[in-house]
Formats: structure tokens, C-alpha cells, sequence
């Protein structure tokens, strides 16, 4: 079996960034233990704080972050990082070439209740005179990034990564510490009977929304003419995982509930990230009217509208949105 070590060495030609990669499932690998001890490291409940979302943070979440930063600040390779749990960058060594870009635990709610959680990270180079601690530095489309992937913290930890060259994927082994290679090469089959929407928020969407979920209801006599099957796990993370997997679609599109935002997920350090691995592996990315990794970034911690997975089933969704 190949170690992601020799795998990267083989693979990637950016030694600096196989760098990064190495250090940052070090903070990764120890998250995985913290999540697998659960009650018993009293990692659980609430760390009865918000981060700059407004969103109640969980222990796991502080802690996850704090494990990613202390180790990104330990890499001279690392110039700067941006967190869901940060509210501004942070300057990590001057002479570094690379920003990355994370969410130290997509999914955290669902930490109590023992559901699949993960870790999305996203590199970006940075030029020499940039200044780290400007918000402005990290704001590059989706199409700069060199290299995206998530740690998935499930009833194996799986590392699944891309440096532009397709999309392959690693578990864990945990008796000896190490991530060897599972999947090469991976691809997403271009058609689905199976999508993953929050239902609840129907009212809500846009009524061309509205109409392609509808049609998505009626089955084999509606007009997309399949019957489908529904999923929802509420951790991106588990859901692109499972689109990698076996395909499928994942929309979690603007609604009206926050109407000056255009989605909940954030396009930094979770829409284009997944957006590289979905189209690595053969998959679309879109906000429903524009590929994702096009949307300008206008700041770190921007929503953004996703739907993403089969090829033929987002490009259906954005048909629904032309008209
Ligand atoms: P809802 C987790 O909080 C997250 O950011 C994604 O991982 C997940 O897909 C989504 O939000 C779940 O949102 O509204 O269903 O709780």
C-alpha cells in the first residue's frame, strides 16, 4: 500500500506545497483522535462562544481550529491562513509561498450526536510583497487554487485530495498513524436519481428552485422522468464525499430567509474548494447561474449558492435558471 507521503513525492512536483499537505494532516491526524475519544477527552457541548458568523461554536470547532493554525504557523512554507473561525487572516511566516484557506470542522453540530464531521482546506500561492494580514491577499477566485481536499472524520478517516491533476483518496490507518492511497483517479458519473437539499427551506428558494425540485418530486411522470431518492446528512463534507462516491447532486441554494446573503456555505473554505474536487473529478460546480470557482470574492467569509455533483444534473438545474 502507498503512504501519501511517496504518493505525493511521486505525484506532485511542488515541494513546498507537498509540505503543507504532510503538515497539515499532522493537526488532522490528531483531530481524528479528539473526535474518535469523543466524551471521554471532553471534546463535546458547546465552547459557549460565537465565532464572526454568529454561529454558536462547538469545543471541536475551537479546538480543530487551534490544532490547523498552530500547525500552519510552524511551516515557513505557509505565508497566511484564513479560517471559518477566524474572523480576520493571520500572518504566518513572511517568506512563505502558500494561503490556506479552511474550515476546521464542517458540520460540527452534528459532533453530539456521533454523525460524520470533516475538516476543507484550500491553498493558494501568494506573491512575495503581499501582505498576509490583508483580507485583499486572499481573495482569489476558485480557478487560482493548487490544491483542495477535505480530512473526513467517519467510521474511517479519509484524507480525499487534489493538486490539480484528478482526485484521489486516503484512510487512515490508526494503528500506525499513516494515510495510504485508496481511490485513483476519481470520477463522478455524470447522470443521478439521487439529491441532498434541505427540504425545510422549499418556501424559501427561488421559484426556479422551487420548480426544479418540484419536477425532481413527480419522479418518472414528472419531466425529468427518473424517480429519485433523497438524502441529508447536514455535513457537506459527508455529502461531496458520497457524490464522489457514487455521484449524485447537492444543493444548498439562496433563499429568502437572509436575502442580502446568497447562500449559507462559504465560497473561500468550503464552496471552492469542493468545487475543485467536484470538477476534477469529472463533476460541475455552480451557484446556479455561474461556475463557483468564478465568482469574484469580495471578502474571506462570503456565502455563496452551491449546487454541485453529476454533471447532467447541475447542468439541468442551471437550465432551470436560464429560464
Ligand atoms: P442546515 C454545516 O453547518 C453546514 O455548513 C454544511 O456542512 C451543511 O451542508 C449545512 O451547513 C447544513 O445546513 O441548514 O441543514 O443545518
Amino acid at each position: 500500500m502507498l503512504r501519501l507521503r511517496n504518493f505525493l513525492d511521486q505525484h506532485c512536483e511542488n515541494k513546498g506545497l507537498i509540505q503543507v499537505i504532510d503538515g497539515l494532516m499532522v493537526a488532522c491526524k490528531d483531530i481524528a483522535y479528539k473526535v474518535q475519544l469523543g466524551s471521554l477527552a471532553g471534546v463535546l457541548g458547546s465552547a459557549e462562544k460565537e465565532n464572526v458568523q454568529g454561529e454558536n461554536q462547538k469545543k471541536l470547532d475551537v479546538i480543530a481550529n487551534d490544532l490547523i493554525k498552530s500547525a500552519l504557523r510552524g511551516m515557513p512554507q505557509v505565508k497566511g491562513l484564513a479560517s471559518e473561525e477566524e474572523a480576520d487572516p493571520v500572518a504566518c511566516n513572511p517568506n512563505g509561498e502558500f494561503l490556506v484557506l479552511f474550515d476546521p470542522l464542517d458540520g460540527s453540530s452534528n459532533i453530539d450526536v456521533n454523525v460524520t464531521v470533516g475538516t476543507i482546506f484550500s491553498v493558494l500561492q501568494s506573491n512575495p510583497e503581499d501582505d498576509a494580514t490583508h483580507e485583499a491577499t486572499y481573495l482569489q477566485i476558485g480557478r487560482e487554487q493548487i490544491a483542495a481536499g477535505y480530512v473526513l472524520y467517519g467510521p474511517s478517516t479519509l484524507l480525499v485530495l487534489s493538486t490539480g491533476k484528478g482526485v484521489y483518496s486516503f484512510t487512515l490507518d490508526p494503528r500506525v498513524g499513516e494515510f495510504y492511497l485508496q481511490r485513483e483517479k476519481i470520477r463522478i458519473p455524470t447522470t443521478t436519481k439521487e439529491f441532498a437539499i434541505n427540504m425545510s427551506n422549499q418556501r424559501f428558494w427561488l421559484p426556479q428552485m422551487q420548480e426544479y425540485v418540484g419536477d425532481l418530486l413527480r419522479g418518472e411522470d414528472g419531466p425529468l422522468g427518473k424517480r429519485y431518492n433523497m438524502r441529508w446528512i447536514a455535513s457537506m463534507v459527508a455529502e461531496i464525499h458520497r457524490i464522489l462516491t457514487r455521484g449524485g447532486i447537492f444543493l444548498y441554494p439562496y433563499d429568502s430567509r437572509e436575502p442580502n446573503k446568497p447562500g449559507k456555505l462559504r465560497l473561500m473554505y468550503e464552496g471552492n474548494p469542493m468545487s475543485m474536487l467536484i470538477e476534477q473529478a469529472g463533476g460541475k460546480a455552480s451557484t446556479a447561474f455561474e461556475d463557483i470557482m468564478t465568482v469574484e470574492p469580495t471578502s474571506i467569509h462570503q456565502r455563496v449558492s452551491v449546487v454541485m455533483g453529476s454533471a447532467d444534473e447541475v447542468e439541468s438545474v442551471v437550465n432551470y435558471h436560464r429560464s
